[in-house]
């Protein structure tokens, strides 16, 4: 029996070493993005950006939006392909580094519409920004990108940027929905995310 006891407690202590990558890897990078308008200088805010690690093994974003100037109500936030916001169309499209990769998620009302619109499929769609009195919040977090290097990484050598649009992301999730627009128009602010090493 009491032999027993101490395996017993042997094997709970293996466990708690185990654990421990798992909760270094949870100290995470960070990033940080200032957002401007794109042509209304009334419209700034700020973003944060941190990685964590599940228990898997998991790389999770949790991304915290504030942003103030828009207009009330629903604006669609993406992280796009390139960190450049001058002008915002320097963004250019949805961050999607997959093989099949079609960052354009609006192409169905072109003459010739790209032949995969991939909204909301892009590893960039985020969720969208609620404006009230126009202050808006946002926090989501995402496994399709990470600030760490690697596949889906949004620090890669040509960076990322958030936009958010004038209307609402409507998640194009139906066949009835893929429509130009659908991911929320033309565009009202943007943010180069850049790294951020610092605590806090
Ligand atoms: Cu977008």
């Amino acid at each position: 029996m009491k032999l027993l006891r101490k395996y017993r407690l042997r094997t709970i202590a293996a466990a708690a070493v185990i654990s421990l990558p798992a909760l270094a890897g949870a100290d995470g990078l960070k990033a940080t993005a200032d957002i401007k308008g794109c042509t209304d200088p009334n419209i700034s805010g700020k973003a944060k950006l941190i990685e964590k690690t599940s228990a898997e093994g998991i790389k999770e974003v949790t991304v915290k939006m504030m942003v103030t100037g828009l207009s009330d109500g629903k604006h669609a936030v993406h992280i796009h392909e390139v960190g450049a916001c001058e002008p915002c169309g320097a963004a250019k499209g949805h961050h999607d580094p997959g093989p099949f990769g079609q960052s354009r998620p609006d192409s169905a009302g072109d003459d010739v519409p790209a032949a995969d619109i991939n909204h909301p499929y892009h590893m960039g769609d985020l969720i969208n920004i609620e404006v009230t009195d126009g202050e808006g919040h946002m926090q989501h977090t995402t496994n399709r990108v990470t600030l760490s290097p690697g596949r889906l990484g949004i620090l890669d050598a040509d960076g990322s940027a958030f936009i958010i649009h004038t209307n609402a992301d409507t998640y194009c999730d139906d066949d009835a929905e893929l429509k130009k627009g659908c991911a929320g128009g033309s565009r009202d602010a943007c943010g180069i995310i850049r790294a951020a090493n610092e605590e806090g």
